[in-house]
């Protein structure tokens, strides 16, 4: 007998609604939910394949405990047994700081990552926090909070409704969107020119997005800031600067970027003058535009700068928080929208990486400065002995996975929340596997503050929980509770004690719906199976279209949402500032100090050439980050480890289709099967990421089947964008040879 269960999908930021077939607690078969209120149906090749990345037998069923230097099957009590014994001594002996904790990506996809993280790093109190932010969006969070005081506010391109879309290193028919949750961002993308609107693709290579545009800009890796930075020069000096209200700055910008004219940046881009021109005031003459930048914008030596330069092109063509432009999405689980005036604004730099110095950015400190704060002794502070890694797999996914590699080796104490042993969790003492998603419960906490429309939805588990497994969101209170002194006591104790708090906080504020009201009165009335259940109750009562506890008898909590499996559709983006503003002023603060401050080495990239290949990255429909090489329907075909390179640069190279290559980057070297393609510009190759799945110890019995090679094995993690920390994973020099000669730089 099969049933049907829905399910939101948890594979990519599109978050599109499933219907699951589930045969006994199996899922045999995944469909779009046509009623889903906002993916109406579609589904990509990996959400089809949600069952055999939910069955994969390579997913461990227990925790693991290491014993006698093996990893070896253990029960949940061992387990947290032992992280408490190996975690608490390195907090009592060495302080906080010296355990450190690393955030992955798959954090945004589950209900457990968006809740319970927060507590683990206030718990601690460690400032050895590392996350996936510091190789993806980090510029774009240091951006948003210089511009509006508040890093998490970041204005999404209103798909369905603007005339004009310039994407600048995002490929979203590969990628299905990013920082920008759009289910169909293809179809929408279609919608866009059948309405009569241009596409503007800015990217090194010929995507499948880049054939569908009006215009493609094979821009030269890197360069980017320079670009926009001229087309924000020539709106400036031809009179097309219409800003959004709410802005300060607007003349101060034009005078900082006066020397930025499309003639000074052109062959640093390899774009022609004339061409920036037309693209600025195509940008200008639309009526309505929207600019929008990701990973080739963010992972780049000026991302700050370009991300920065992205927002600044939308408010001086007046398309910053208007319909068909940007806009700040509003979720269900916002707090409780305060009243426009001044704020707290955005600090950086509030302390220091103990080697290198970096600067914190929003509380954390490089992901590529992970193993010399491991591996190296300084003067002052201790480096870090014990790493807790949720959902996180560094060894594949930042700088020099080999030297990572020996420092997690080195550690006191390791613990991983994973579901696979894999080239991270390999490391670990603990590893605590979370159960398969069909077994989890889904919201979307961070995707629904980036979606194209407004809307509400969750998904309790699909499947029970098989025997033996224990929920995400259970394994990770109880790891708060044993890394910070309470090992033992009730999980439910940690949901508590953040509804106690939020609620005492929420009766204090003049502005909120429950001001002066008795917060055990209101955890009384919280609904929900569970306390991650009960909190996401309260986030939706508190939030913007809450019932405010009774305030608002229309208005949203989990009953509510609960009675609508497909979700609640809230609306298209609409304007709201300056309401979103925290900055000093109360104003977009469109020329912030930190930003002036690194334009000087933007005019010094003015006159930078690389002088022989560099390198870029590139994803594939049917994979995802390091985690999905493991599942047979996901691989093969198209979706391999190969090195894109242009004919004329295999030519000079000497290499043909298929010759292995060696690629030699200042932190090592690799061996990959050349693919030779026009699509991408001369002088620059590409490797995917997340590859390289041989090292041993780990269980990925497909994946080690096909290894790959690992990209960021070729950087040595000293690249970064100074002002957010992030890696330079775009536009890295690499010199290349067949596999058998020397390698000899190209010039
Ligand atoms: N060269 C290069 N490097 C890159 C990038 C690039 O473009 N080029 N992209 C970067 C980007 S954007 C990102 S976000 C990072 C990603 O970097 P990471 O977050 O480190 O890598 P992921 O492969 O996304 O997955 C991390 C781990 O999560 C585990 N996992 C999967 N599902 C779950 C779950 O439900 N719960 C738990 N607890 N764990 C789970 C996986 O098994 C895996 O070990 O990589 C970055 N690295
Ligand atoms: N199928 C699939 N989907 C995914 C992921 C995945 O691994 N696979 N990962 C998910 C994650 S974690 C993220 S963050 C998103 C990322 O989402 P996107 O940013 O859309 O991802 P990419 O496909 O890497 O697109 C980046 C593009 O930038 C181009 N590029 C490289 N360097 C430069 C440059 O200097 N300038 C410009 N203008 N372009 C440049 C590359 O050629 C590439 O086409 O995707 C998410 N979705
Ligand atoms: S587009 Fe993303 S969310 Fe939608 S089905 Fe595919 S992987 Fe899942
Ligand atoms: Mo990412």
């Amino acid at each position: 007998m099969s049933r049907t269960a829905l399910r939101i999908c948890p594979l990519c930021e599109a978050t599109c609604g499933l219907t699951l077939t589930i045969e006994g607690t199996r899922v045999t078969h995944a469909r779009g939910d046509r009623d889903d209120v906002f993916s109406k149906g579609f589904i990509c090749p990996k959400g089809a394949s949600f069952g055999a990345v939910d069955a994969d037998p390579d997913r461990l069923r227990t925790p693991l405990v290491r014993r006698d230097g093996e990893l070896r099957e253990a029960t949940w009590d061992e387990a947290f047994d032992a992280v408490a014994a190996g975690i608490r001594p390195v907090v009592e002996r060495y302080g906080p700081h010296s355990v450190g904790v690393v955030l992955g990506n798959p954090n945004v996809h589950t209900m457990a990552g968006g809740l319970y993280p927060p507590v683990l790093l206030a718990g601690l109190g460690t400032r050895s926090v590392f996350t996936a932010s510091t190789v993806d969006q980090m510029p774009k969070h240091v951006s948003s909070g210089l511009l509006y005081g508040d890093a998490n506010a970041i204005p999404v391109p209103d798909l369905d409704h603007t005339d004009h879309l310039i994407l600048i290193g995002a490929n979203p028919l590969e990628s299905n969107g990013s920082l920008c949750t759009a289910p169909d961002f293809p179809g929408k993308l279609k919608a866009l020119k059948a309405r009569g609107g241009t596409l503007v693709v800015i990217d090194p290579r010929r995507t499948r997005t880049a054939k569908l545009a009006d215009r493609h800009i094979a821009v030269r890796p890197g360069t980017d800031a320079l670009l926009l930075a001229a087309m924000a020069q020539v709106l400036h000096d031809e009179g097309l600067v219409e800003p959004t209200p709410h802005v300060q700055g607007v003349d101060e910008v034009a005078e900082a970027l006066r020397e930025f004219t499309p003639e000074a940046v052109a062959e640093a881009c390899d774009v022609e003058a004339d061409v920036i021109r037309v693209l600025a005031r195509e940008l200008a003459a639309a009526p309505t535009a929207a600019v929008y930048g990701r990973i080739g914008s963010c992972t780049v030596p000026h991302g700050t700068l370009a991300s920065w330069l992205v927002d600044v092109l939308n408010i001086l063509t007046g398309n910053l928080d208007r319909p068909g432009g940007a806009l700040f999405p509003q979720a269900a689980t916002d707090r409780t929208p305060r009243p426009a005036g001044p704020g707290r604004g955005f600090a950086l730099g509030r302390w220091h990486s103990r080697v290198s110095r970096h600067p914190e950015a929003k509380g954390e400190l490089p992901l590529s400065a992970l193993a010399e704060e491991i591996d190296t002794a300084t003067e002052e502070g201790e480096p870090v002995r014990a790493l807790l890694a949720v959902a996180a797999n560094p060894v594949l996914s930042a700088p020099d996975g080999d030297r990572l590699d020996k420092a997690l080796d080195s550690l006191d104490f390791m613990v991983s929340v994973d579901p696979y042993l894999n080239e991270t969790s390999r490391h670990a003492d603990v590893v605590l596997p979370p159960p398969p998603p069909s077994q989890s419960p889904h919201h979307d906490f961070a995707f629904n503050t980036l979606a194209v429309r407004n809307q509400v939805r969750y998904t309790r588990p699909a499947v029970p929980l098989e025997p033996g497994r224990m929920a995400e969101t259970e394994i990770l209170a109880r790891l708060i509770l044993a890394v910070t002194g309470m090992h033992g006591a009730d999980p439910g104790a940690v949901d508590q004690m953040v509804i106690d708090q939020t609620l005492g906080k929420a009766v204090r504020e003049p502005h909120s719906p429950v001001h002066g009201r008795d917060p055990g009165e209101l955890a009384a009335q919280l609904t929900g199976d569970n306390g991650p259940e009960r909190r996401l109750d309260m986030m939706l009562r508190l939030g913007p279209y809450g019932d405010g506890f009774g305030a608002r008898p229309d208005g949203l909590g989990l009953e509510k949402l609960l009675a609508h499996p497909h979700g609640i559709d809230l609306g298209p983006l609409r304007p709201r500032l300056p309401q979103p503003l925290k900055t000093g002023s109360g104003q977009v603060e469109l020329l912030p100090g930190p930003i002036a401050d690194d334009l000087p080495r933007l005019r010094a990239a003015l006159a930078e050439r690389p002088e022989g290949l560099v390198l870029i990255g590139r994803r594939h429909l049917r994979s995802n980050n390091s985690w999905m090489h493991n599942v047979p329907a996901l691989t093969g075909g198209s979706n391999r480890c190969t090195l894109h390179l242009h004919p004329e640069d295999a030519e000079r190279l000497g290499v043909r289709d298929g010759d292995p290559v060696r690629v030699k980057g200042a932190g090592g070297e690799v061996t990959a099967p050349a693919e030779v393609t026009d699509a991408i510009r001369r002088g620059v190759v590409s490797l995917p990421h997340g590859w390289g799945h041989d090292r041993p110890g780990t269980r990925l019995s497909h994946a080690s089947t096909d290894p790959g090679v690992n990209v960021n094995q070729l950087l040595d993690g000293r690249m970064l964008d100074p002002l957010s920390g992030n890696a330079v994973l775009n536009g890295v020099p690499v010199e290349c040879a067949p596999a058998a000669e020397k390698l000899v730089p190209l010039t």
